[in-house]
């Protein structure tokens, strides 16, 4: 079946969780351009999710979607919550939530956990998802080893069921590449984050246009929670206290407040700005909706000038 289909949206398209970022009013504008918005859980509580489910459930009629962080130390009741709540989809990153799987299933919610490895991909479908979020190492934010490239066509030959492809997709060309491996539809993050409607302030959007392609760098590889984020100072100082031997606990807890520090205050020196190593191919900012119909006719193009070409 077709992800559009399956979901009810228009373009075979999922917004990226983006933590502490993807609001309700967000996740409401994906989902009015045509694809599926997502509302980051983050690190927020119970009640801040629900209030957000709320919000984007008055701003459209259009699917939308919540995704669960499982390192929120309210995750449990989190996943009963978007029972209570009827959410449609649930995407899930950063963890296993195969003890969730079976009650969101009976409550008629669809599951798209991401994964970073075919094990783990493998796991998911036996535990009933329905389809399988897959995240290279290109992506921005908590990543895994293993590029879009390797990671897709391996973990598509390994299950039955839809495949997303994440990590690396910021054109319709890169859609084209991944549908050509097999996936049935694309998450995307950064090239969002560039958007008019993205509540991240204008330092960080202005940050992203002006990275170029090697202007990534991953922190948290020997604590073995590798974030890649936009080289600054913060980052420097990041893996500096890493080679220093800082616990995995202290570094996450520097990750998580620094993020707020980017999002909500623009530090861009101090903060962590999460983006994916496609930041250089964003630069300028555009409203949701121009940003999501140009990837698909960019794909389109991508797509005839291929068959006119073979
Ligand atoms: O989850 C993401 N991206 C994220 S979460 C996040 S918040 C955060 N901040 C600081 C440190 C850590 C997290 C920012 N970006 N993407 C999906 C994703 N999931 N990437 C990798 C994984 C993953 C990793 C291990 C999924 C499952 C997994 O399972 C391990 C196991 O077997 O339990």
């Amino acid at each position: 079946m077709k992800l559009t289909e399956m979901l009810g949206i228009k373009y075979p398209l999922i917004q990226g969780g983006m933590s502490n970022i993807a609001t309700g009013e967000f996740a409401a504008a994906v989902s009015n351009a045509g694809g599926l918005g997502v509302i980051a859980v983050g690190s927020m509580t119970v009640d801040m999710v629900r209030k957000h489910v709320q919000i984007c459930r008055s701003l459209t009629n259009q699917p939308f979607g919540v995704n669960l962080i499982l390192i929120n130390p309210d995750a449990d009741a989190i996943a009963q919550m978007l029972i209570e709540e009827k959410v449609q989809v649930v995407t899930t990153g950063a963890g296993n939530p195969g003890k969730y799987i079976a009650a969101w299933k009976e409550a008629g919610m669809k599951v798209f956990p991401v994964v970073p490895s075919v094990a783990l991909a493998q796991r998911m479908e036996r535990s009933g998802a329905d389809a399988i979020i897959v995240e290279g190492t290109e992506a921005g934010g908590h990543i895994g080893e293993l590029t879009t490239l390797a990671l897709v066509p391996q973990v598509v030959d390994a299950v039955n069921i839809p495949v997303i492809a994440a990590g690396g997709i910021a054109s319709g060309r890169q859609m084209l590449a991944t549908f050509a491996l097999g996936a049935s539809g694309v998450q995307v993050g950064t090239c969002l984050l560039v958007s008019e409607e993205c509540p991240i302030h204008p330092n960080y959007k202005d940050a992203i246009c002006k990275s170029g392609d090697t202007d990534t760098i991953v922190t948290g590889r020997i604590a073995g929670t590798p974030v890649r984020i936009i080289k600054n100072k913060m980052a420097r100082e990041y893996i500096k206290k890493e080679k220093q031997g800082a616990t995995a606990m202290e570094l996450e807890v520097y990750t998580l407040g620094s993020l707020r520090k980017a999002v909500v205050d623009g530090d861009i020196q101090n903060g962590s700005l999460m983006a994916g190593q496609v930041a250089g191919q964003c630069k300028e900012i555009r409203p949701l909706k121009t940003i999501i119909e140009n990837l698909f006719e960019e794909y389109k193009q991508a797509y005839l000038t291929l068959e006119k070409e073979i």
